[in-house]
């Protein structure tokens, strides 16, 4: 799927508008091909013994890592062994090698946030076709190479929420900028697409986006596009960062700046990342949803999958743990829950 298809669908769930084009938006039909033709059965018993595979956009990300703890804690659950692998940087194809391992080794199921919806997705079909169970969290892959996407929340609202905060915090008016993370990333992108969007409406006529700048999800690029985005545009008010990285490096370099309290900063950031910067006021508010959280419902729908008791088809329901039931909707996704926003009054009652 196109990231504009990707948008156009997110904005049709969030305005609840008639959208055609999915062929399985309702209970009862099969999942996606080829992994999903056999019937459900809700009733089937969660297997123990299961092979997971977790395969992060990359692995020296501290966000990842805390996603990871769920997918552990979901598989201790039922007994399932959890193998985590993956690149060192989030580029496009860097996933390739890693599912065609988990392949050949015969994993049961394998939970991925994806760096591309496209460069992955051969090497999925085939896994699949194989048998393996191919669960997405946080970043999806083309629909026809997953079974069930676990999105962390709503894209629709993760984007809006980001743009009310930093029209807040630059009162309404001015330039702006956008800090991603790598420019084939399928979240950041729908995100992106949908913020471009909702800047039409008129309540955020005076706000402009003068560039969309791309720090890769690393650390070092990420605090020089910044402090390129700074030289570059002497009018910016504020900057919006949705990765956690890219984020924490914006906070690094405009807290030790001569523009700090004067351009805003917000996106999605893990309060431990950011608690410092909240409390020397270089930003005011962020958002975020439980990574841990993401990474066991995700766990557990694989797991659901692999025990039969899911194919993956909108209409689905399967019991997460702790975390209750959860249908899957359109176009194999399951939402994980509302965004939390961080501030200097409640980011220490929060530990990851
Ligand atoms: C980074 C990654 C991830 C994104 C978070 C918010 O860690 O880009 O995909 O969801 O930020």
């Amino acid at each position: 799927m196109t990231r504009t298809a990707i948008a156009a669908l997110a904005l049709c769930a969030l305005t609840l508008t008639a959208c055609g084009g999915t062929t399985k938006d309702s209970a009862g039909q099969q999942g996606n091909q080829p992994g999903n033709t056999a019937a459900a059965n809700p009733d089937a018993k969660l297997k123990t013994g299961l092979k997971v595979t977790y395969l992060p956009k990359q692995v020296n990300n501290p966000y990842f890592t805390v996603v990871g703890k769920g997918v552990e804690q979901a598989a201790a659950e039922f007994q399932a062994a959890v193998k985590a692998t993956g690149p060192s940087e989030a580029s496009a194809a860097s996933q390739v090698t890693y599912i065609n391992t988990a392949a050949q080794q015969r994993q049961d199921v394998l939970v991925l946030a994806a760096n591309d919806e496209n460069a992955v997705a051969p090497a999925l079909k085939t896994a699949r076709a194989q048998g393996m169970k191919v669960v997405t969290l946080d970043s999806d892959v083309a629909e026809d190479a997953r079974d069930v996407f676990v999105n962390q929340v709503d894209s629709g609202e993760i984007a809006v929420k980001q743009v009310e905060l930093l029209s807040k915090a630059i009162g309404g008016s001015g330039e702006f900028a956008i800090l991603s993370a790598t420019a084939n990333a399928t979240n950041q992108n729908t995100w992106i697409d949908i913020m471009q969007r909702e800047l039409a409406k008129p309540e955020y006529a005076q706000l402009k986006l003068v560039e969309i700048a791309y720090g890769n999800d690393d650390d070092q690029t990420s605090f020089q596009k910044t402090q390129g985005l700074l030289q570059a545009h002497p009018n910016l008010k504020g900057i919006i960062s949705p990765t956690t990285v890219g984020l924490a490096a914006a906070a690094r370099y405009l807290g030790s700046s001569e523009y700090k309290g004067k351009v805003a900063l917000t996106g999605l950031g893990t309060p431990n990342q950011m608690r410092e910067y909240v409390k020397n006021d270089t930003l005011t508010s962020f958002a975020l949803w439980e990574p841990a959280k993401l990474g066991y419902l995700a766990t557990y729908a694989a797991a659901a999958l692999a025990s039969g008791q899911i194919t993956g088809a909108a209409g689905q329901k399967f019991k997460a743990g702790n975390l209750g039931e959860y249908a899957i909707g359109r176009s194999g996704e399951v939402v994980l829950g509302p965004p939390t926003v961080f501030t200097k009054d409640n980011i220490d009652r929060f530990d990851f």
